[in-house]
């Protein structure tokens, strides 16, 4: 594996979680593989879990982990080519990234959608230019439209704690007052779409993921037909897609609290685990006393981080 973005780069899902497990039970089988191999984790946004998951993993494997927080102590640096460089950026992404990759033989990357055009974001601008000008494997750790390590983690997660073969699992829109981006349903998504699990979509109209996350999956605008049966419920806030009406991207449009998940709307499913990627907002998202209950699986994600970031990185050191 020389890149890690989407579901399509770890190929066989059962041959993933059958590794993640292998590693849950051992986490330092492979201390060796990492020996004298530098992992560069690259931060343009804040992170608590994917900071500390990710640095845990590389050393489990044996790697020496920089980390770079780009916006405390580095240059400000320019990302669009062509701009005249007199205003308060120093440096550009372009010398940046080859100069980085000098010190490394991994990068991980979080760079969110800055919501300034679609366009850059769906196709990945900042993320693309590190896979082409690093000439190093590189894995996102959130970018613009994505973050495959959470849903790896979250898949791992719900087949530890299914109750069927084949569970229903429902992602659900939640009422946030900030935009944020679309990675982590989309993400999910694509995750989902290809697990062997009943997936179903529910949101506010407007809120519409981009078909190429959705694919086969079931859109249910009806929450509470949508918690029906449900055995897990992964609750999540984005801004507007922009799939219906491209000038709304990046919009909130709407904070309806009839959204938020509480005792209420846990009442609708079949005794369903809580899931939330965190970090989440009490009482927006998710009421307190959900969030409380044993059958949330806010933390087991969490640590489960950890799992998915060893595989990954696991995989990136076999390619070198
Ligand atoms: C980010 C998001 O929604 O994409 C990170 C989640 C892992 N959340 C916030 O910015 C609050
Ligand atoms: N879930 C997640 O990625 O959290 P952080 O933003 O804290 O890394």
């Amino acid at each position: 594996m020389k890149t890690f973005t989407n579901v399509m780069d770890i190929g066989d899902l059962k041959v993933a979680l059958a590794e993640a497990q292998e590693i849950k039970q051992d986490r330092y089988k492979y201390e060796s593989l990492g020996k004298h191999k530098t992992c560069l984790l690259i931060f343009f946004n804040n992170s608590l879990r994917t900071r500390l998951s990710t640095q845990k993993a590389a050393r489990n494997l044996g790697m020496d982990v920089i980390v770079l927080d780009v916006n405390q102590g580095a240059w400000k640096l320019e990302t669009e080519r062509g701009v005249i460089m007199d205003g308060d950026k120093s440096e550009h992404l372009l010398e940046a990234i080859p100069v980085m990759a000098n010190y490394c033989d991994i990068i991980g990357v979080r760079s969110f959608a800055r919501f300034e055009s679609r366009e850059d974001d769906y196709t990945e601008k900042i993320l693309m230019q590190f896979i082409k000008y690093s000439g190093k494997p590189v894995f996102s750790m959130e970018a613009a439209t994505g973050h495959p390590l959470q849903a790896f983690a979250d898949l791992i997660t719900i087949e530890e704690h299914k109750r069927t073969e084949r569970p229903k699992v429902v992602l659900t829109w939640a009422p946030h007052p900030k935009a944020l981006p679309q990675a982590v349903p989309n993400s999910f998504a694509d995750w989902m779409n290809e697990a062997n699990v009943d997936f179903v979509i529910t949101h506010p109209e407007g809120y519409e993921l981009d078909p190429k996350f959705v694919r086969g999956a079931k859109v249910e605008y009806d929450q509470k037909k949508a918690f029906e049966g449900a055995e897990f419920i992964y609750a999540k806030n984005w801004a507007c897609p922009g799939v219906t009406n491209p000038a709304d991207y990046g919009k909130v449009l709407s904070k309806d609290m009839s959204w938020t998940v509480d005792t209420e709307h846990m009442s609708w499913t079949n005794n369903a685990f809580f899931m939330h990627c965190l970090p989440v907002r009490r009482n927006m998202i998710v009421s307190d006393d959900v969030i409380e209950a044993p059958t949330s699986l806010v933390i087991p994600e969490a640590a489960n981080r950890e799992i998915s970031a060893t595989v990954v990185l696991k995989r990136l050191l076999e390619s070198l």
